[in-house]
């Protein structure tokens, strides 16, 4: 005992946090923790030789993965807690009447650390945006597009992952990602005509049975372990989804004929490749696709509503069911279904699938004096082109420039931007990144926008996930906003120390 107190000490570590930098962080690392260095150091010089998924080599990176998160969020809870003592009573703004009835549009009231957005620049991750994401972060084998197990690293520890580190959450996500018959039987259990993102969210609650934190809270564990659960719902959730996603998929589209998963292909290719779709060029996409819908800051319905659930210390699955119903939403995820159908009665009115921009000028004026939204324009906090249009914007102009239905999105985004503005009212006539994903999808043959949302949501696991890690960790109180009536409002503005 006294050998590892000694070996445990600071000096001992910064020895070997300094080795870890220089050289090999993860082996070093777990070399302090396990002890182990003797029998380590073979198997690291061997690593290069074991096949991609080989546990041992699994636990190290992974267990590393772990205390990378704990120590950067023991450090984060430290500055919050200081910054707390010192600022605690500083103002960040004042709320009006107008923004409590309207959907507390700009209110600052929540921390998520994962990423921030900025009105006219869009989102970023961890300080990084989009364009900076596709060129830093890991890629698969012969791909250009970032590995979302990259970005779920970068959001976690908030450090650029290595290849390394991607491909062994691909790796640990690949083992964890056995779903038990049970939950396939939940989702028999409702009509194939429900909604895909209805089963998926039958399907998470059903998934819910084996959460490791709801085990350890009814067990009674200490506050401080918190995050070490839900940590380990998170990776076993995210590792299952893709099935989930892909069963459904098969089960309401292509007859129920399932295909099983491939252990040894990263998460996206592998949902991909589940759903049936082997092309490299849509593994690509999926791979995008997958990175780009994972986070946008907190205070979005699907992210907020996760935090909120999970805020009562429900676990993991539960509180990402929450977060997944809202994501169905027209106005939020299920936009993107909307759009492809818009665009059909679009061509179905015309009777055209190449309208010319006077025509699609028309259809949008149309759309508006009937008092309906154009979906995928518009945001809540956005101001400008969102970049994760411009992504899939790019990615369509390498893959597939041609294709007629990715040519009316962008006859769309030359001419909706006057249109929206004009009416006045619209705050942000700019497309969302829901505007161009449908056309994408349905170009590889994903034809099915009912399934888009679905896919949405298996990536934005990643971040309100990733996110709900830091709540716990970070020990976070349950969430309580104060709501008021309109009586309280009418007393408040005429006599506010009666009310205050
Ligand atoms: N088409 C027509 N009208 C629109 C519009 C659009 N694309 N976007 C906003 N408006 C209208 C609003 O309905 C509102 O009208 P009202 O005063 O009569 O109620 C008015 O313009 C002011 O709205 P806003 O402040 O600009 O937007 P908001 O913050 O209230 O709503 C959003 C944001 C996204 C819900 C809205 O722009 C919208 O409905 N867009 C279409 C649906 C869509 O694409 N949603 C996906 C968003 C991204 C995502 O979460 N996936």
């Amino acid at each position: 005992m006294l050998f590892i107190a000694i070996l445990k000490s600071s000096v001992y570590v910064q020895l070997i946090k300094a080795l870890a930098i220089k050289y090999h962080r993860a082996i070093f690392f777990i070399f302090l923790k396990n002890l182990i260095m003797p029998l380590l150091l073979p198997l690291c010089a061997l690593k290069s030789l074991l096949p991609r998924n080989t546990t041992i080599t699994h636990k190290i990176y992974m267990g590393y993965v772990k205390d990378s998160f704990k120590a950067k969020a023991d450090e984060q809870a430290k500055e919050i807690k200081a910054l707390i003592e010192q600022y605690g009573n500083k103002k960040l703004d004042e709320v009006t009447v107008a923004q409590a009835y309207q959907g507390m549009r700009g209110i600052p009231g929540l921390i998520t650390e994962t990423s921030l957005l900025d009105a006219n620049e869009g989102i970023r991750f961890r300080g990084f945006s989009i364009p900076e994401l596709r060129e830093k972060l890991p890629k698969a084998e012969g791909g250009s597009e970032p590995l979302p197990e990259g970005l779920f690293y970068l959001m976690l520890v908030g450090d650029v992952p290595t290849q390394e580190h991607a491909e062994h959450i691909s790796a640990t996500w690949a083992r964890r990602s056995h779903v038990p018959n049970y939950v396939f039987d939940v989702i028999e259990a409702l009509p194939v005509s429900a909604h895909p993102m209805t089963q998926f969210c039958a399907a998470i609650i059903a998934l819910q049975t084996e959460s490791k934190f709801a085990k350890a809270y009814s067990d009674g564990i200490s506050k401080k372990e918190y995050w070490n659960y839900a940590y380990e719902d998170t990776m076993t959730l995210i590792a299952r989804l893709p099935r989930v996603a892909a069963y459904i998929y098969r089960r309401k589209y292509k007859a129920g004929e399932h295909i099983q998963p491939d252990g040894m292909m990263d998460w996206s290719a592998n949902f991909a490749h589940m759903m049936g779709y082997d092309n490299e060029s849509f593994k690509e996409l999926m791979r995008l696709y997958l990175t780009i819908h994972a986070d946008h800051e907190g205070g979005n319905v699907s992210a907020h509503a996760t935090h909120l659930v999970g805020s009562t210390l429900s676990d993991p699955y539960l509180s990402f069911a929450a977060g997944m119903t809202g994501l169905a939403g027209p106005l939020h995820g299920l936009a993107n279904q909307e759009v492809i159908r818009w665009i059909d009665e679009m061509y179905k009115e015309l009777n055209s699938e190449n309208p010319s921009k006077e025509q699609i000028a028309d259809y949008i004026k149309k759309t508006l004096l009937e008092g309906k939204v154009v979906p995928g324009y518009g945001h809540a906090v956005l101001r400008k082109t969102d970049p994760r249009f411009t992504a899939q914007m790019e990615f369509a102009k390498t893959h597939c420039p041609d294709d007629s239905m990715v040519q009316t999105v962008w006859h769309i985004y030359e001419v909706a931007p006057a249109i929206l503005e004009s009416t006045g009212k619209i705050k942000n006539p700019w497309p969302n990144v829901d505007a161009h994903s449908g056309a994408l999808l349905k170009h590889f043959g994903l034809v099915e926008e009912d399934f888009y949302t679905v896919l949405f949501g298996v990536s934005r696991s990643l971040g309100v996930l990733a996110s709900l890690c830091w709540d716990r960790a970070l020990g976070f109180p349950i969430e309580r906003p104060k709501s008021m009536t309109t009586e309280w409002i009418k007393k408040f503005v005429k006599e506010p120390e009666k009310v205050a």
